[in-house]
């Protein structure tokens, strides 16, 4: 199947973007995908798709648009289960959800510090695979909350491993990416290295290789605390140092990563999941 997609992918190429990367793995933008044709693999396949997302201290108030938007844009048609992180499981939000989607509930201390809560994911992910998904779930999405579901979003997104380009970094030189640079840290990638700046918002593939993922970066993430050092940009510095050895079979364009403050670009034909603009020192529990 996965042969067959990558086919199909790369096959309306675009011409003003790069659609596939130095190892041959696809790079999603629209136009390079034909809907009817993926929905018609994976159909076929009856997958569930699980979705997690930290909503913890203030981050509660960001659940409504996130879940509303993603009834309307995100896997429709797809089994999606959503689990919720939350401190606060009362102030989560009645959505009506569509057809085969389900949502749990999953109770978490928050932090005082957001830095935690972010590079926490890891090792919450590793555990709830371990525990409820390994054999109810075929894929797996971990996303931010703080967002908003504009476009189209389906099937076209799934593969083993899947990353997403940050919108902050997607035309800026390999060396002025904000990759970790301290040796001391596990996350560390030396100038000349990396191939993109992927965004920490966005996790996907199959339960597996997310799992493998996972456990890593929360190996790496225990270590470097250990050593009393935090990487420059928590678990997605050590997301991009991950993903620099163990390479994306898929890569999401900033399509399916932008941030709302961002005037759109031309090569960007639509806008699908984006970063609401957000207060930083209203709603995050540290400077
Ligand atoms: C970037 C990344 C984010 C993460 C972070 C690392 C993008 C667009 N965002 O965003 O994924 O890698 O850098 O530090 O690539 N959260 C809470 N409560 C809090 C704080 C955070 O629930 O008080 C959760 C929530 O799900 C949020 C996520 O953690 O969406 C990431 O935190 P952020 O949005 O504050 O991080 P930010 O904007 O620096």
């Amino acid at each position: 199947v996965t042969t067959m997609v990558f086919i199909t992918v790369i096959n309306k190429e675009r011409k003003d973007v790069m659609t596939v990367t130095p190892w041959l793995a696809p790079v999603v933008w629209e136009e390079t995908f034909d809907t009817s044709l993926i929905d018609s693999f994976y159909k076929m396949q009856n997958i569930t798709v699980a979705t997690t997302v930290f909503a913890l201290g203030k981050y509660v108030q960001f659940l409504k648009d996130f879940l509303e938007s993603a009834e309307k844009h995100y896997m429709q048609g797809y089994r999606v289960h959503y689990y919720i992180f939350t401190d606060q499981p009362e102030a989560v939000p009645m959505v009506t959800l569509g057809a085969n989607r389900s949502l749990t509930t999953l109770k978490l201390p928050s932090s005082n510090r957001w830095q935690e809560i972010t590079l926490r994911r890891m090792e919450k992910l590793e555990k709830l695979i371990d525990t409820q998904m390994i054999n109810e779930v075929d894929y797996i999405f971990s996303l931010d909350v703080d967002t908003k579901f504009y476009g189209h979003w389906g099937a076209e997104t799934l593969g083993d491993i899947v990353a997403v380009i940050h919108p902050g970094y997607y035309s800026t030189p390999r060396d002025e990416f904000p990759y970790e640079r301290r040796p001391e840290s596990q996350a560390y990638i030396p100038q000349g290295m990396g191939d993109y700046y992927y965004g920490g918002a966005v996790i996907g593939g199959r339960v597996e290789e997310v799992h493998k993922l996972a456990k890593i970066c929360r190996m790496q993430l225990d270590m470097d605390k250990a050593n009393s050092i935090e990487a420059a940009w928590q678990e997605e510095s050590h997301l991009n140092k991950y993903f620099l050895y163990n390479k994306p079979t898929k890569i999401l364009s900033p399509e399916y990563l932008w941030q709302d403050f961002k005037s759109k670009t031309d090569d960007i034909k639509i806008i699908r999941f984006s970063q609401v603009i957000k207060n930083y020192a209203e709603v995050r529990p540290n400077p």
